[in-house]
């Protein structure tokens, strides 16, 4: 099976009109005559059609960070998958472990949203980890299959979709603090996930580490087996560490 690697950046809530424009010129020019993986940006909702227009004509795609469950309706401040399609997107980043802390997103709140960014036609990244007591306790795997069971379930009737989902593992213990697993603890999550998606038919679904990637152990942890890319935080903020995280993929 042959897997595409995908890069994605997550701004989280950082940039500005002012800002956006250079990062993204900085960027593609860093990029420009070299063998690229796919890769996107996914910027906070207000800038994503400023983003679009600079990335248009471009190789980088781009996304949101997050997305509303329902199609449409009352449901203010909310953005729903269709709107992001309109805004030419082509992810939507679910279940970070920063929504389902910060604004209790739920398992099955997850799978939901994945669902209705599939629905749209766009690519939901869906993101699993465990946290520093849970990994201290020993409870990674059981957490992971815990955060995974609806979206499974979800996607029981469109495994033939398996292209156009991402799972993203994330622990939330290395998340904006430099700390990274060994790869050996990459690779034994990303081998438990490889395996329950393959049950599931969903064979072509790739599987990104996320969690202090940076340009210097990017080579490292793209090699693994079975990662098949990087979610980055704080390194898609610099043009130069996020086109090296890039080319390593
Ligand atoms: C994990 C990651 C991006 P960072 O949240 O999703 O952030 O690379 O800053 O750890």
């Amino acid at each position: 099976v042959v897997r595409t690697p995908l890069v994605v950046g997550n701004w989280k809530m950082n940039g500005s009109f002012e800002r956006n424009q250079p990062l993204l010129e900085s960027l593609l020019s860093h990029l420009a005559q070299k063998r690229l993986p796919e890769v996107g940006v996914c910027p906070p909702f207000p800038y994503l059609a400023q983003v679009g227009a600079l990335l248009a004509e471009t190789p980088v795609r781009w996304g949101a960070q997050t997305v509303s469950e329902h199609r449409g309706g009352a449901y203010t401040g909310q953005v729903s998958a269709t709107m992001l399609k309109d805004l030419g997107c082509s992810y939507a980043i679910v279940g970070h472990s920063e929504r389902r802390q910060y604004c209790a997103e739920t398992d099955d709140a997850v799978a939901r949203q994945a669902m209705a960014v599939l629905d749209s036609g766009l690519v939901p990244i869906i993101c699993v980890g465990e946290s520093a007591a849970e990994e201290a306790a020993c409870q990674t795997l059981a957490v992971i299959d815990r955060q995974l069971a609806p979206v499974l379930l979800a996607l029981a009737g469109v495994a033939d979709e398996g292209a156009s989902v991402v799972v993203a593992y994330e622990p939330v213990w290395a998340i904006g603090t430099g700390k990274t697993p060994t790869p050996e603890g990459v690779q034994a999550v990303h081998t438990h996930i490889r395996a329950a998606l393959d049950a599931a038919g969903l064979v072509q679904t790739r599987i990104l580490y996320g969690g202090s990637v940076k340009g210097s152990n990017a080579e490292t942890l793209f090699a693994l087996p079975d990662v098949d890319g990087g979610l980055i935080g704080g390194a898609a903020l610099d043009a130069q560490d996020f086109s090296t995280i890039c080319t390593a993929a």
